[in-house]
């Protein structure tokens, strides 16, 4: 049988950009190119869409990577779209796509390496989707809730999930309302804090208040990076992280725990990454460990997920209360992430994880064809 064809987009106009290469290479590197060959898609930091032949190896470089050296120096493939939509035929001034999955597209599976590149998450998903691409992660609206924590929030307490006191506003019931707004945080929320833009897309606009004045200014500061502010308390608690993997039938890896720097002396950390160390598995108690796996696949399924997530928790450091943080459909994945670590320490070493993230978005994309869409069958 031939080899499966598989696409890395990666790049992006995010500040995730270096991240996603380092995550391109990573995953060239760890594939069995007698099993897979890969073509890339590089998207540069303007929006540039530059793609290549399939490779018969990992790239060796970053500036192969994004085409930066040598014959094909600068010169951006317009028609990278082309070989995704399966060529796209003109007839006049009106584009004609001949591609409904039927034939072939040059691509088995694509790994979308990179956050919402047209500003919110879903997009490139929605592009996959709609050229009918077998693609790895989550799907558009798994993508899309997952970027913003006011919606993933409000789908996390239709589930009946346990999370922090929160309240949120946009910019204009904020300007209506201050007055209104202030005393419903003091009263919910009080100090301190967290204040932070709902677009989860980047850790800018973040800031913790301790009082009113710090409070008005933090609302101003989250609100330069988003229309959107939500207002969280503060809970001391460690912070403990799960991975989810699967489609309908979601398991759950053992789970890890983030320590910061001034309290990591206490621990045997086994991994480091820059100002904090993974502690995998998390020193807590069985039962806490069965209760955090269950919630991380309720939420996995309450957002509508499918091939991986990871979900972070709080787990209060005085009353061991668990509370889920957030989902992340789009984690840190190199090898010395705390994704694939959790995996890694589960028994699934990375490659393994390849294939698995692989399979499931085969199996899903299999599934939605026999779906109907529409009545009047063309
Ligand atoms: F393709 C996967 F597996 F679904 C996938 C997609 C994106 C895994 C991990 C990520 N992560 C990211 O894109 C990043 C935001 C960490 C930059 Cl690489």
């Amino acid at each position: 049988s031939r080899k499966i064809r598989i696409g890395l987009i990666y790049g992006g106009k995010s500040g995730e950009h270096d991240v996603s290469l380092q995550t391109a290479l990573a995953v060239m590197k760890a594939v069995d190119f007698t099993k897979y060959e890969i073509t890339p898609f590089y998207i540069s930091k303007k929006g540039e869409w530059r793609s290549g032949a399939p490779l018969l190896g990992p790239a060796e470089s970053r500036e192969v990577l994004t085409f930066s050296t040598g014959a094909d120096a600068g010169a951006p493939a317009s028609n990278a779209l082309a070989p995704i939509f399966g060529g796209i035929q003109t007839k006049g001034d009106v584009a004609i796509s001949t591609a409904s999955g039927a034939e072939d597209v040059g691509l088995d599976v694509v790994f979308p390496l990179l956050h919402g590149t047209f500003g919110e998450d879903g997009t490139i998903q929605g592009l996959l989707e709609m050229a009918n691409i077998p693609y790895v992660g989550a799907g558009v609206l798994a993508s899309a809730v997952g970027m913003d924590k006011v919606m993933m929030k409000k789908v996390f307490a239709q589930e009946g999930l346990p999370q922090c006191i929160f309240r949120h506003f946009t910019r204009t019931e904020w300007e209506k309302n201050r007055a209104y707004h202030l005393m419903e945080l003091e009263t919910a929320v009080g100090y301190p804090c967290f204040v932070k833009p709902a677009n989860l897309g980047s850790s800018v606009g973040i800031s913790k208040a301790r009082n009113q004045e710090e409070l008005i200014a933090a609302v101003a500061f989250a609100f330069q990076y988003d229309r959107k502010v939500i207002v969280e308390e503060n809970i001391d608690a460690r912070e403990i992280e799960v991975a989810v993997l699967g489609n309908d039938e979601p398991i759950a890896s053992v789970v890890g725990e983030i320590v910061s720097s001034n309290e990591f002396y206490d621990y045997k950390a086994k991994y480091l990454d820059g100002k904090s160390a993974m502690v995998i598995p998390a020193e807590i108690s069985q039962e806490i460990s069965d209760e955090v796996r269950q919630l991380a696949t309720r939420a996995f399924l309450a957002v509508d997920g499918s091939g991986l997530s990871r979900v972070d928790f709080f787990l209060g450091k005085t009353d061991q209360k668990i509370y889920i943080n957030e989902i992340n459909t789009m984690p840190g994945f190199t090898p010395f992430s705390m994704y694939p670590l959790l995996w890694q320490e589960t028994g699934k070493p990375y490659k393994e994880l390849l294939d698995d993230l692989i399979r499931l978005a085969l199996e899903r994309h299999a599934a939605k064809q026999n779906i109907q869409y529409s009545f009047d069958a063309e």
